[in-house]
């Protein structure tokens, strides 16, 4: 369902990020390297077969001269994410974001922070959710974690403070 592509295996650690958030979510992925500029024309086959293959989104990533995101959105009605990747190339991943960002009116990419790849991942399950009534329940359960989670930390915080003011009180 989702269609994970990157400039180069240098971008993998980042990448493989998506690919985990969609396991967990439970959502079909394919995951592979497409290079805007080292093998334009797998970008051009990629892209034109995305929608007959079944593809729903696509999420591509790339670092410095960040190409591939705009470039195969321009190919294909497949909505595409953009993930701007800090990479050895890259000057200090201003380039890749800007790259991606930047695209002219007719031609969207959702673009998520530098390395972001997780939040790519999430995003891209929102689009499936969005005609998918089981992944949508999933991503309500995942962001029902993240809050109770963050409340855990609530009350952690306030104990552990809790505790530092009384050693003070008894100082
Ligand atoms: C980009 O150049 C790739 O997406 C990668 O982020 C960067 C460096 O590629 P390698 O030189 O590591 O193959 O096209």
């Amino acid at each position: 369902m989702v269609g994970i592509i990157m400039g180069s295996d240098s971008d993998l650690p980042v990448m493989k990020q998506a690919a985990e958030i969609l396991d967990e979510l439970g959502i079909d992925y394919e995951l592979t390297i497409v290079s805007a500029h080292r093998t334009p024309e797998r970008m051009f086959q990629y892209a034109k077969s995305a929608k007959d293959r079944g593809l729903k989104v696509i999420i591509a990533g790339a670092g410095g001269a960040a190409h591939l995101p705009g470039m195969v959105a321009s190919l294909t009605s497949v909505p595409v994410i953009g993930v701007p990747i800090k990479s050895s190339n890259s000057i200090d991943g201003w380039d890749s974001i800007l790259s991606i960002l930047q695209m002219p009116n007719g031609i969207p990419v959702a673009t998520v922070a530098l390395n972001a790849a997780k939040n790519a991942g999430i995003l891209a399950g929102k689009m499936i959710g969005s005609f998918d009534e089981e992944i949508s329940n999933r991503l309500i359960e995942y962001q029902q974690n993240l809050t109770k989670s963050v409340e855990e930390k609530i009350e952690k915080v306030k104990w552990e403070f809790k505790n530092e003011f009384d050693r003070h009180q008894e100082d």
